[in-house]
């Protein structure tokens, strides 16, 4: 069972999750709520430790002390020792009133963003995020942020209950179908962060990660201006292989013949599609299949494929180089850089010569 559930993911469409820094305990601080929730944690660690130890001595050398020597030996009755009794009330009372106050004030500060928050909506769904910012641009499991700005993440869900926790941020929190949640994080250090769904929503869960990238101001407004988009140095073919992974297209379609919730890329290209426009496999087809999934569902499979309207012509065309370039068809413009570099002749990027300079 176990492994049936493993091999509904294909393995080569898995996420990789990973931490860096830290302490044995926790990960690094990266947001700058992060240490309020942390010293909160400590305090109950550290206090529950002392007193966990203090009982168990207590208890111990009482059971010591106090042990029946002999069989002519009677209790004694106890009676009530006033101090005794006030002080098991007032110090608990004290210790729980503490953790009170220092964990609402921790979650008041991580649940009330500042009102210049820069806001971008998360949609979660079976098994992916995706990131919509306020100019319309849409990612898939990749997020870039500015560094130093409060950040706010509007969120809702497609299908089922999802949950979204970045650890090094020390934000969590539901996200669920018709319903707005939030978290908000101020990450002052660049750099990349690991974002994980924590409420089991079915076979893909433990797959379903994305990343957080801080970068720079300058950096998040050239990637704003660019559209995300990429692919331009790179071979059509190799663009849509990273497309499939980074758009998530992997959670339902895979690459090696097996079937997830929608049909294997493997053997697909030129398979017939009866009732279709293009009546089989092609880049029509493959196109419509993308921007449009409901106006064809391929037989047997539900239409739950939902529309990819929002990506660039490059980025389709690239999609379409992967699948047939899995299927052994792939055409000399899928494989080859579809613009050369200004000055350098097309042919000296085809063959493996030196440059010359
Ligand atoms: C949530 C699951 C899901 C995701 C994510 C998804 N698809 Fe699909 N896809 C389906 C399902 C289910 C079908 C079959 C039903 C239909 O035709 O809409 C399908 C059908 C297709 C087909 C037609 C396949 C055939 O053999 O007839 C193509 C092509 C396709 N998807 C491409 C993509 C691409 C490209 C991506 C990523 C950008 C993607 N899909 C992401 C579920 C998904
Ligand atoms: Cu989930």
């Amino acid at each position: 069972m176990l492994f049936a559930l493993q091999d509904a993911v294909a393995p080569e469409g898995r996420t990789e999750f990973w931490t860096e820094g830290g302490t044995m305990w926790l990960p690094p601080q990266s947001s700058t709520t992060a240490h309020v929730i942390d010293s909160a944690f400590y305090f109950i660690l550290w206090s529950s430790t002392i007193l966990t130890i203090g009982v168990a001595i207590g208890m111990g050398w009482l059971a010591w002390k106090y042990r029946r020597k002999s069989h002519a030996e009677h209790p004694r009755p106890v009676h009530e020792s006033k101090w005794l009794e006030i002080s098991w009330s007032v110090i608990p009372t004290i210790l729980v009133m503490v953790v009170f106050f220092w964990g609402f004030r921790a979650y008041v500060d991580t649940s009330l963003a500042p009102s210049d928050a820069y806001e971008i909506r998360v949609n979660g769904q079976k098994w992916f995020w995706t990131f919509e910012y306020p100019n319309g641009m849409i990612t898939q499991n990749e997020v870039v942020v500015p560094a130093g700005q409060p950040i706010k993440f509007v969120m809702s869900a497609t299908d089922v209950l999802h949950s979204f926790f970045v650890p090094a941020f020390r934000i969590k929190h539901d996200v669920v179908p018709n319903r707005y949640t939030y978290v908000w994080f101020d990450a002052p250090e660049e750099g990349v962060y690991q974002v994980v769904c924590t409420e089991f929503c079915g076979t893909g869960h433990s797959n379903m990660g994305a990343k957080i990238r801080v970068v720079g101001r300058d950096a998040f407004y050239e990637y704003l201006a660019s559209g995300g988009g990429g692919g331009e140095d790179i071979p059509p073919a190799e663009f849509g292989e990273e497309l499939y992974t980074s758009r998530s297209c992997n959670t339902c379609h895979s690459i090696d013949g097996s079937s997830l919730v929608g049909p294997t890329w493997q053997g697909s290209w030129g398979a017939e599609r009866p009732g279709s426009e293009s009546g089989v496999v092609d880049d029509n087809y493959v196109r419509q299949s993308i921007v449009e999934p409901g106006a064809y569902i391929t037989e047997g499979f539900p239409p739950s494929m939902p529309p990819y309207d929002f990506l660039t012509d490059a980025e389709i065309r690239g999609l379409t180089a992967y699948i047939r370039e899995i299927n052994g068809v792939a055409t000399a413009a899928d494989t080859s850089m579809a613009v050369p570099e200004p000055g350098v002749a097309t042919d000296s990027i085809a063959t493996d010569s030196e440059p010359t300079q």
